[in-house]
């Protein structure tokens, strides 16, 4: 029989709260409150109707009514009750503390002790010098995060999860502003020290000559399942990219704005690595991105369109600074194209979130062009969540590799689009795509590893394989349907695109994990838990 879907984790007590059944329409339900057996709500769920990209046909039941703190619930006598779940306003707070703890795991050029790392301490790796590619030059970039389930470091990926956490921090300080168990000597709030260790490796990316910012650090290859010390490789530094040099730009000028506030001399050196990267990018050609140079197949990050990132890095810098000229080159690209996107490889809605929060003197013109294509970009989002059973903003050819990065990022643009017009349903639509992650999905899964009742325990993560256990609070890539991986392509095969996702150790394109997956998800939860 299959199971009655929610989110695994919780509801905040007033949203609009759905549990999706399958194969049932007009199904009689109970909510149960599971610490008295009292039963607190009775109710049936609509008609059957079809969901396409599970290719099942679904029915909904609504259970908003229930708005007293407490752990359910959902039975019927048609279908296996649901996984557990609480209603409160902190049900989010043990994830979100793992799923920031998981950067400090994902450190890397230092040792992690057990104290702090449990299960997951590891000795220092990867602190040997490093060589530039195609040179005899050698360079010390010892630091930052491991990116994913591999050992790479690249400053994409690296530039697009800083920037989620740091605006997570400007949207909801004071849901931050607490202990993470990690090392800490700086004074910082620990968020902020978190943040910094991948910061100080970034700074180490930038080439002091002329200011450019090289692509990544990795090994020629990828290592076995091994922990980190195993992969003793050289290292090296992949060239200098156009888009690596502009999110570096754009994050550091984000940097400036938070970090100013507890430390001055840091922040400063953070504006002026940003503006360096800055000229250094206005030297740098588009042509069609960075590609793996010969001999180096570790992930790529390419994207053959430098533009978006060139758009955030102006208007970052001109938030950061008033600067005339970074406004003038923000509005040359602004006027010919409106850029959304909070992923790796599109990162318009930064360049818009920066340019509309901005308190130096705006273009008024402008200012109201991009509120509007944020609002708009919302209201086509919450069409597609409103025609999805299961509130889901994806459509059907968007389970993509990392599509739950997608799903997080679609909350966010929810979530902008609300702050600039209070349409609740906005917010409604954000948190229902957080309910997805968490469970309220075609496979029951919730989504991030430690978390809920059913969660991935064999994600493509080399210290978790190494241990055999899966790390906590780590969101895993989701389902895929381009089947990237030869277990996907033999497990998946006709398969539904929401349900393309297989819980092994081998299924990289589906069961990997990233700091830009987990990142925006914090972001996504930072802006829910302010609207409750
Ligand atoms: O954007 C297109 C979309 O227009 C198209 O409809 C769709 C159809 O498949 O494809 C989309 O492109 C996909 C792209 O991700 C979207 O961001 C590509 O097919 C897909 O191959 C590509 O996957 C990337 C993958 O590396 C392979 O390059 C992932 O985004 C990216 O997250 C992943 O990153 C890897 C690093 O290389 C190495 N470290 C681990 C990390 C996570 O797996
Ligand atoms: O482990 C690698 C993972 O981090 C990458 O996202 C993925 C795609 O680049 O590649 C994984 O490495 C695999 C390699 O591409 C092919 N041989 C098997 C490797 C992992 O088992
Ligand atoms: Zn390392």
């Amino acid at each position: 029989m299959e199971r009655i879907k929610t989110d695994q984790i919780g509801y905040q007590l007033e949203e609009t709260k759905k549990a999706v059944f399958p194969c049932v329409g007009h199904c009689a339900f109970v909510v149960m409150n599971i610490s008295t057996n009292d039963i607190v709500y009775q109710g049936t769920t609509g008609d059957l109707i079809f969901h396409g990209p599970s290719g099942q046909k679904v029915s909904v039941g609504d259970f908003s009514t229930v708005t007293a703190p407490g752990a359910y619930c959902i039975f019927s006598d048609e279908l296996e009750p649901s996984y557990p779940f609480q209603i409160g306003d902190g049900a989010y707070f043990p994830v979100l503390i793992d799923l920031f703890r998981m950067f400090y795991l994902q450190r890397c050029g230092m040792r992690l002790k057990k104290e702090y790392a449990r299960e997951y301490a590891h000795a220092c790796c990867h602190a040997a010098e490093a060589v530039v590619y195609g040179t005899n030059e050698k360079k010390e970039v010892n630091g930052g995060w491991h990116d994913a389930g591999d050992y790479g470091r690249y400053v994409v990926a690296g530039a697009v999860a800083v920037a989620d956490l740091l605006l997570a921090w400007q949207e909801n300080q004071p849901l931050f502003d607490r202990p993470y168990q990690i090392p800490n000597n700086s004074g910082l709030p620990d968020f902020l020290e978190e943040i910094k260790y991948e910061l100080d490796w970034m700074l180490k990316m930038q080439d002091e000559k002329t200011g450019g910012v090289y692509h990544k650090v990795t090994c020629e290859r990828f290592p076995g399942f091994v922990m980190p010390e195993k992969e003793t490789e050289q290292l090296v530094i992949s060239p200098i990219s156009s888009t690596a040099t502009a999110d570096f730009a754009g994050v550091f000028a984000l940097a400036y704005e938070v970090y100013r506030e507890f430390d001055k001399e840091y922040a400063n050196k953070c504006l002026s690595a940003a503006k360096s990267a800055y000229e250094a990018l206005l030297l740098l050609p588009s042509e069609d991105g960075f590609h793996n140079p010969e001999g180096i197949v570790t992930g790529e990050y390419g994207d053959s369109c430098d533009v978006d990132e060139r758009y955030w890095a102006s208007a970052e810098l001109y938030r950061a600074t008033g600067e005339k000229r970074y406004h003038d080159e923000f509005k040359k690209l602004a006027e010919k194209k409106i850029w959304h996107g909070f992923g790796w490889e599109d990162v318009g809605s930064f360049g818009n979130h920066a340019y509309l929060a901005c308190e130096y003197p705006v273009d008024d013109a402008l200012w109201h062009t991009i509120k509007k294509s944020v609002t708009g970009l919302g209201e086509q989002i919450l069409e597609n969540c409103k025609s999805d059973a299961y509130g889901i903003s994806l459509e059907q050819d968007e389970y993509i590799w990392g599509s739950n990065m997608l799903a997080a990022n679609r909350g966010l643009q929810l979530c902008e689009a609300y702050h600039y017009k209070k349409n609740k349903e906005f917010m409604q639509a954000a948190k229902d795509q957080v309910h997805y992650l968490f469970g309220k999905n075609p496979l029951d899964i919730c989504y991030v590893t430690g978390a809920g009742s059913a969660s991935p325990e064999h994600p493509h993560h080399r210290p978790s394989a190494a241990k055999k256990k899966a790390m906590p609070g780590m969101l895993v890539g989701g389902p895929d349907s381009g089947l990237h991986d030869d277990k996907a392509a033999e497990m998946l095969k006709d398969v539904p695109p929401a349900k393309c996702y297989i819980d092994e150790l081998e299924s990289y394109s589906t069961n990997e994990i990233t700091i830009y997956w987990n990142a925006p998800l914090i972001y996504l939860i930072a802006c829910i838990q302010k609207e409750k």
